[in-house]
């Protein structure tokens, strides 16, 4: 097994929690003493730095929520002076004011650190060249990976996104062994691939994907994985934590949340309650070691779930499931929750359906209908209008069991879907346009 951090990465989970209790502690007290924002905040909660005691008095914390940096922007709520910053990445809000955040060296140096951590622990290392192929700028995952990439001496060839042959062409003449992008852009490039006659299997030395910043399930992780010939693995994080952060490690079974940098919970979207282990909810996170803007049980809006256990590659510090989708995008059908990766999970165990597909929601008089657009595989694209209805009814049949509401299905021909280089949309909501 190899590591980037030994010291920490192969603490006992006893250890890990008495870390955390000093590092969260010791956040706290920075916080009260130094800042206007949180010390308010803790007045108001009835809170003081003396009543965190264990590691689950973290619970009397008020929660912070994405609006707190909205109206809070761009910059209000740092708690490091502006000489001290050394970058600002800015993520483009849905609604009203986009998201700053500002890092400090030491924000920098904790963030790569993470990213160095998990690409170690999926094998990577000196010698591997990895193209770095999420967008590059004010958004966090190119020049996130590219430094996580630097820091373990790989070597970094920073496509970002766009000019898709080029990047073929490029990582089939530099001898790329590993790429990071969304896991839709890697479609993209594996059609695009195909195209080119190139078989990215054969013709390059591709083994590795490090796959994230938007929804995807385990089924799309085995299609990738077959089709292309490589192991291909999460990676979660936000831009208000830093950004990429969180990877699988090689035994891809959950993204390992390295506890001396964050410390994770799962509550109750509803109600804010604390949940176990192995319940799902809400991922809420402290930054135990961010500088200029350390998040404090900011409620992330992403569905998962912790696993405490100790994984199959030694390592005590939490792993989060797959995200199942957002408190705030979970489509609601008829009074059903619908999550889109229910759907792909779905779409992608049956054989004659492509890897793209488009979800429209509408409203229909009073009533919500939706649409869901799937693309067929080359092979089971035919002319017989019989064929056709007979494996749209057996789609539209798979879905109705798997969501419990009826969903209408329209067959495309292969390609004939918008294909993404950053993160995709997946659901057209037109009830909300
Ligand atoms: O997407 C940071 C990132 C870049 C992560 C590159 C991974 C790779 P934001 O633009 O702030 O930051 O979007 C964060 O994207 O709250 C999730 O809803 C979603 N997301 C990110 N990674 C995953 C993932 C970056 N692996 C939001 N699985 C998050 C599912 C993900 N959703």
């Amino acid at each position: 097994m190899q590591y980037w951090d030994p010291r920490i990465e192969d603490l006992p989970k006893e250890a890990i929690q008495r870390m955390q209790y000093k590092l969260l502690k010791n956040l706290v007290c920075r916080l009260y003493s130094f800042s206007s924002f949180y010390h308010d905040r803790m007045k108001e909660q009835h809170v003081h730095p003396d009543d965190i005691r264990e590691l689950s008095d973290v619970q009397k914390l008020p929660f912070m929520f994405k609006r707190d940096l909205r109206d809070n922007y761009p910059n209000k709520i740092f708690t490091a002076s502006e000489e001290e910053l050394v970058r600002y990445h800015v993520s483009s809000g849905t609604t009203g004011k986009p998201t700053v955040v500002g890092y400090t060296q030491n924000d920098i140096n904790t963030w790569s650190t993470s990213i160095a951590r998990g690409l170690t622990s999926i094998g990577l290392g000196r010698g591997d060249v990895i193209q770095v192929s999420y967008g590059y700028g004010l958004f966090t995952g190119g020049l996130g990976m590219h430094y996580g990439a630097e820091r373990i001496g790989a070597t970094v060839l920073p496509t970002s996104v766009g000019n898709t042959e080029r990047q073929i062409e490029l990582m089939q003449d530099l001898g790329v062994t590993a790429i990071a992008c969304t896991p839709s852009y890697l479609l993209h490039i594996g059609e695009v691939a195909e195209k080119m006659g190139v078989d990215i299997k054969k013709d390059t030395k591709l083994r590795a994907g490090i796959l994230g910043a938007e929804p995807w399930t385990d089924k799309m992780r085995n299609r990738i994985e077959n089709w292309l010939g490589i192991k291909a693995y999460d990676i979660y994080g936000t831009s208000e934590l830093s950004g990429p952060m969180f990877t699988d490690c090689s035994e891809q079974t959950g993204a390992h949340i390295w506890a001396d940098i964050a410390l994770m919970e799962i509550v109750d979207p509803k109600t804010g309650e604390s949940l176990e282990p192995g319940e799902k909810g809400e991922l809420t996170i402290t930054m135990l070691q961010k500088e200029a803007l350390p998040m404090v049980r900011y409620r992330i809006g992403d569905i998962s779930i912790i696993d405490d256990e100790v994984c199959a590659c030694g390592r005590a510090h939490p792993r989060i499931k797959r995200i199942q989708g957002r408190v705030d995008d979970m489509l609601i059908i008829r009074g059903i929750n619908v999550f889109p990766s229910q759907i792909e999970h779905t779409l992608m165990s049956i054989p004659q359906v492509g890897r793209h597909f488009q979800i429209v929601v509408e409203r229909k008089g009073a009533l919500d209908d939706m649409l869901v657009r799937v693309e067929l595989t080359k092979e089971s694209f035919s002319d017989k209008i019989s064929d056709l209805m007979q494996i749209r009814q057996s789609v539209e049949h798979r879905l109705r069991n798997a969501l419990n509401v009826a969903v209408d299905v329209e067959l495309v021909e292969p390609g004939s879907l918008p294909r993404f280089e950053g993160k995709s949309k997946k659901v057209i909501d037109k009830r909300s346009l």
